[in-house]
């Protein structure tokens, strides 16, 4: 007689490959609908299953964790950052965490990038002029935007999507320097040409454009408040494609309408689905919907890697992309 098969809930509707390959190696209980579970349903879910398999927009915290059944042994997190999971606790009552990393590193970048483009050479703002068919014909002094070449590229969280930023901010260009707990292995530094501020408010204050690119934790929470928001250039740029918690968002609303910065390029938000509404609607920003690693190829890795980690987890192995909580 086979082994019984592990029941593996999925909370959202995922790429129909991952979906298909779950079904054929697990007892899979799929998300039709793809509708967001709320607190009780992920907690009727954590009764049932052996294993979950979550996304960002699952909270997962002590209250949910504390109704988990006995059986419960795995939240398999489909995506890189696990802030929507409260690690400790899960860990302490003995499940593994999993997350998906590296797969989306390239995708977020070319995002990071888009933005640091569109939006000091305007060009959402241009794309809504002829939208709105206010285009009436060139002229010399019109749509300026700011040029990119030799300008300084400040990276908060020079991790694997902070380097791949950097490495086509270069192409660009753009000289990089950047803040991290500490800094990375010489040699990637100097391959980068890249140059370590240990002081974050010194290097916020020297920069023409700043990419958030660090995990959100206790520790970054609000890392740019309404302070060191203060301490950036006029003529200044922020791009936050990691997570909204780490801007104060509605100081940077209000420095953003004060015009004491020159813009914003946000795919994420600190309440997601919910945007600031004094962000929406002001000229020197762009705001896409947590976009950063939605490719097809992106989104059917990101899957392959929650099968590889379940499945080396059920085979009775250590699971390649474990997540260990930071304060054990
Ligand atoms: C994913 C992300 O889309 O992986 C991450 O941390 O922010 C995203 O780009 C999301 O996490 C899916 O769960």
């Amino acid at each position: 007689m086979s082994p019984k098969r592990p029941k593996v809930i999925v909370t959202r509707r995922l790429p129909d490959a991952v979906e298909l390959r779950l079904k054929e190696l697990f007892d899979a209980e799929l998300n039709a609908t793809d509708q967001q579970m709320s607190e009780d349903e992920l907690a009727a879910a954590f009764e049932r299953a052996d294993i979950l398999v979550s996304t960002v927009t699952d909270q997962i915290n002590g209250r949910v964790i504390a109704r988990a059944g006995e059986q419960l042994q795995m939240i398999a997190q489909f995506g890189a950052g696990t802030d929507n999971i409260d690690v400790q606790t899960a860990t302490q009552r003995g499940i593994t965490v999993t997350n998906t990393p590296g797969v989306l590193t390239d995708d977020t970048a070319d995002v990071t990038m888009a933005l640091i483009l569109s939006v000091p050479r305007r060009l959402n703002e241009g794309s809504r002029l002829i939208a709105d068919g206010k285009f009436d014909g060139w002229a010399p002094t019109w749509m300026m935007g700011r040029r990119l070449g030799g300008k300084r590229l400040g990276i908060i969280g020079m991790g694997r999507i902070g380097q791949a930023v950097a490495r086509r901010a270069r192409a660009f260009g753009l000289q990089i320097h950047y803040h991290n707990r500490k800094p990375v292995a010489r040699h990637i530094e100097e391959g980068l040409e890249a140059t370590y501020w240990d002081s974050l408010d010194q290097m916020v204050a020297h920069m023409d454009i700043i990419s958030i690119n660090c995990p959100h934790t206790p520790a970054t929470f609000h890392l740019m408040n309404a302070r060191r928001l203060g301490l950036m250039k006029p003529d200044a740029f922020i791009v936050n494609t990691a997570r909204g918690e780490v801007i104060d968002e509605a100081a940077l609303a209000r420095i953003l309408s004060e015009n004491k910065i020159a813009g914003a390029g946000l795919d994420v938000f600190e309440r997601e689905p919910a945007v600031n509404s004094d962000l929406i609607g002001l000229e020197n920003v762009v705001l896409l919907p947590h976009m950063g690693s939605a490719t097809l190829e992106g989104r059917i890795e990101m899957g392959e890697k929650v099968i590889i980690n379940i499945k080396t987890f059920t085979d009775g192995h250590r699971p390649p992309d474990r997540v260990i909580p930071s304060i054990l």
